[in-house]
């Protein structure tokens, strides 16, 4: 402290009160108490001898205070650590008895509570939000029949095909542990040394190096159970089964440039879009399909389907949508529900069931025992955002943090007492009844014959993509492999991609300036007529639309406020959102009248905005041209192939920006043709312009 308020008496509050008020006690939470519910009287002074201290121990207000605050965190979890949630409900759209006799595909219109928490996989609780990663989609629906997690990602396959090796992939992706980096990346040696040594790896690399790994928004990603799941129905019939999930909002992607530098603009970029749709009423949706199939389509396909690391095409089964996830309420409290939600692929409910897929059976062990290092008690499922909606009724008793007085005299079973004394009793009829199938074989530690392909499907995805997507593919590859030091990780994974595409490591290879090495030994001959796939592409046979994407305008003191409010008028219409940037945070003139801004250019790179319109003066033009950050605003909207819509007041900027004149995708704004501007903003980005080197 100052010196100068050394010898101050302490700031207390007035002790002096009558005691009158001592017995109006107010209202239910306004007095700030301990954790004990003993009201305090001062918040702001710890108990002290004297004015100037030593200050007392036995001031246990203070003590509990610092006491909870020390033990705040808990452990991140070692996976998926950095994650955002909200609540929704699940709305059935087809019943399908016929196939599950599960309680909530019974009826068309069953709403089912639910709750969600996207994440990243490799960074840590503090990461970027636009690392380069695969996304965990994890949705938990509340059933009459307990709680059914579908722990799922935004790509339909996965790195491994057996769960033995997820502690050496994750080790191998986290920072390399003699010097503690690199943060949330792919881009580094022992990542690309355990992968290249996987071959099994290299169909999900294609996903990771393509643009789902660098999504636009959690809101427009797919999301895929990836595993083979069984649906199991009353009369004891089973099928196979696998979950997806479609958004209703299309599917987008950032590119690469933009993802890095959102990271610097906005690390929360995701998590504030997904709160700010919910919290405005947009609420994100998502069509849950299912590719069911039989034991005779499974012997069929050219893969087998207990193998992870394969997909279904469309193409091959289509998905049949069934229900409706809508996400409606951001949580109250993050560290309550998002931080403590805890999913496991063990919770199932009757009518859905496992398969022998190995990463899924590892799985079933690994989430249940992850809670209790993270949560430290058994009793997590007493956590309101874990607890079953429906009633509860078990001999499991004790353990730390038991909240729940647990009535009757037997706690266990069978017993003879009777009412409140017995408690409950399994049910063999309602009860889940685990798919009766017959298992036969030697014990062994062996890797099936039918998992040995691990180029074709990848093969086919990189064919299935657009140019454009390939274009991605292959800079991703060389970025990435630009970060591994040592030149034969490289060597050797780009042997892998040889098996792949002769293209597509030749063009990987040619940007490393490496040569082609000959093919990794690869199990089995890799297949080219397994089809084009469509449906692995974004760009390809998409409906786009700018609902629910942001436009940007640069406005400045001067501008037209006709053009403005028409074009703001225009894209809410359609259920975009606008902001107004500003060369300053206090507003900008239109007129007589002040109009306020949401952002100073400063700290509003155009990375933030899927389209941008410049509606300034000419005077305010000019003055933006000598700033570094708008001239920035306006190239790199260009160079990231965004539409820009701009008032012919607006040309010096974009002249100070070098933007061509005529360019592909920017746009002369009048009042008039605003809706010329919405139509293109709908194609999302403009392909067609070069892409600056
Ligand atoms: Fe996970 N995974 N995982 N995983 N996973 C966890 O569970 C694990 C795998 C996925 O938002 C952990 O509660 C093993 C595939 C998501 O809370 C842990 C294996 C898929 C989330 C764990 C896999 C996933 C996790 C860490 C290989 C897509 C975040 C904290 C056998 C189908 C859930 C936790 C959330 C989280 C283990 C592979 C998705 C350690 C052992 C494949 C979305 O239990």
């Amino acid at each position: 402290m100052a010196p100068a308020s050394r010898r101050k008496r302490s700031a207390g509050p007035d002790r002096r009160g009558s005691g009158d008020e001592l017995h109006q006690a107010p209202a239910r939470g306004e007095v700030m108490t301990t954790a004990q519910g003993a009201p305090l009287s001062d918040g702001q002074n710890s108990l002290r001898v004297g004015d100037r201290g030593p200050t007392l121990l036995e001031d246990f207000a203070l003590r509990e205070k610092i006491f909870h605050f020390d033990h705040e965190r808990i452990p991140e979890r070692v996976v998926h650590a950095r994650g955002y949630g909200a609540h929704g409900y699940l709305e059935t759209l087809e019943a399908i008895p016929d196939l599950t006799r599960a309680a909530i595909f019974q009826r068309k219109g069953t709403r089912t509570e639910a709750f969600v928490r996207f994440s990243t996989v490799a960074g840590n609780l503090g990461s970027p939000d636009l690392a380069r990663d695969v996304r965990g989609f994890a949705v938990k629906l509340y059933t009459t029949e307990g709680n059914w997690d579908i722990v799922g990602n935004n790509m339909p396959v996965f790195f491994i095909q057996d769960a033995v090796k997820f502690p050496d992939l994750v080790h191998s992706v986290k920072e390399e542990p003699d010097r503690g980096w690199p943060q949330a990346a792919s881009a580094h040696d022992t990542f690309w040394d355990f992968v290249s040594l996987m071959p099994e790896a290299t169909h999900m690399l294609l996903w990771a190096m393509s643009d789902r790994a660098i999504p636009r928004s959690l809101r427009f990603m797919e999301g895929f159970g990836v595993h083979t799941f069984r649906f199991v129905n009353a009369a004891g019939e089973s099928r196979f089964v696998k979950f997806h999930w479609k958004p209703r909002q299309g599917v987008q992607s950032v590119l690469w440039p933009e993802a890095v530098a959102i990271n610097g603009a906005d690390p929360d970029f995701h998590r504030r879009d997904l709160y700010a749709a919910i919290a405005s009423g947009a609420y994100p949706q998502w069509d849950l399909g299912v590719q069911v199939f039989d034991d005779a389509f499974a012997d069929a396909f050219d893969f087998d389907v207990l193998d992870p690391t394969k997909l279904i095409p469309e193409e091959v089964l289509p998905v049949r949508v069934i229900a409706r996830l809508t996400l409606d309420r951001v949580v109250d409290n993050v560290f309550a529900e998002t931080e403590q939600v805890a999913f496991c692929t063990q919770n199932i409910v009757p009518g859905v069931d496992f398969t022998n897929d190995p990463l899924l059976q590892g799985r079933n062990f690994s989430y249940l025992d992850t809670q209790l290092s993270r949560l430290g008690s058994t009793n997590f499922t007493h956590l309101p955002v874990n607890a079953p909606r429906c009633p509860v009724a078990h001999f499991q008793r004790d353990g730390h943090m038991q909240p729940n007085p647990q009535p009757g005299r037997a706690a266990y079973e069978p017993n003879s007492f009777t009412g409140a004394d017995r408690g409950p009793r399994a049910d063999a009829e309602a009860g889940f009844r685990t798919l009766e199938r017959s298992e036969s074989g030697l014990t062994r530690r062996l890797r099936a014959e039918s998992f040995a392909d691990h180029y074709s499907q990848a093969r086919q995805f990189f064919r299935s993509q657009s140019p454009i997507e390939q274009d991605h593919i292959v800079a991703a590859f060389a970025f990435e492999l630009a970060k591994v030091e040592t030149a034969a990780i490289r060597t050797r994974m780009l042997a892998n991609l040889v098996n792949v595409d002769k293209d597509l490591v030749t063009r990987v290879a040619n940007t490393l300036r490496m040569p082609v090495p000959p093919a990794a030994p690869a199990a089995v001959a890799v297949r080219d007529g397994l089809g084009d796939a469509p449906s692995l592409s974004i760009l390809r046979d998409r409906h786009t639309s700018f609902a629910g994407r942001k436009l940007g305008i640069l406005v400045t003191d001067g501008a037209d406020a006709a053009v403005l409010d028409a074009t703001v008028a225009a894209f809410t219409a359609i259920g975009a959102t606008v902001e107004l940037i500003g060369p300053a945070i206090g507003g900008v003139k239109l007129g007589r009248s002040l109009r306020a801004v949401d952002h100073a250019i400063d700290g509003a790179p155009s990375v933030l905005f899927d389209a941008v319109a410049l509606v300034t003066s000419t005077s305010g033009a000019a003055a933006l041209s000598e700033r570094t950050c708008a001239k920035e605003f306006v190239a790199d909207a260009f160079a990231h192939l965004k539409f820009i819509g701009s008032v012919g007041s607006a040309s010096a900027l974009l002249d100070a920006a070098q933007v061509p004149d005529p360019a592909a995708g920017v746009l002369s704004l009048t009042a008039d043709s605003v809706q010329d501007f919405v139509t293109a903003c709908m194609g999302l980005r403009e392909w067609a312009r070069p892409v600056t080197p």
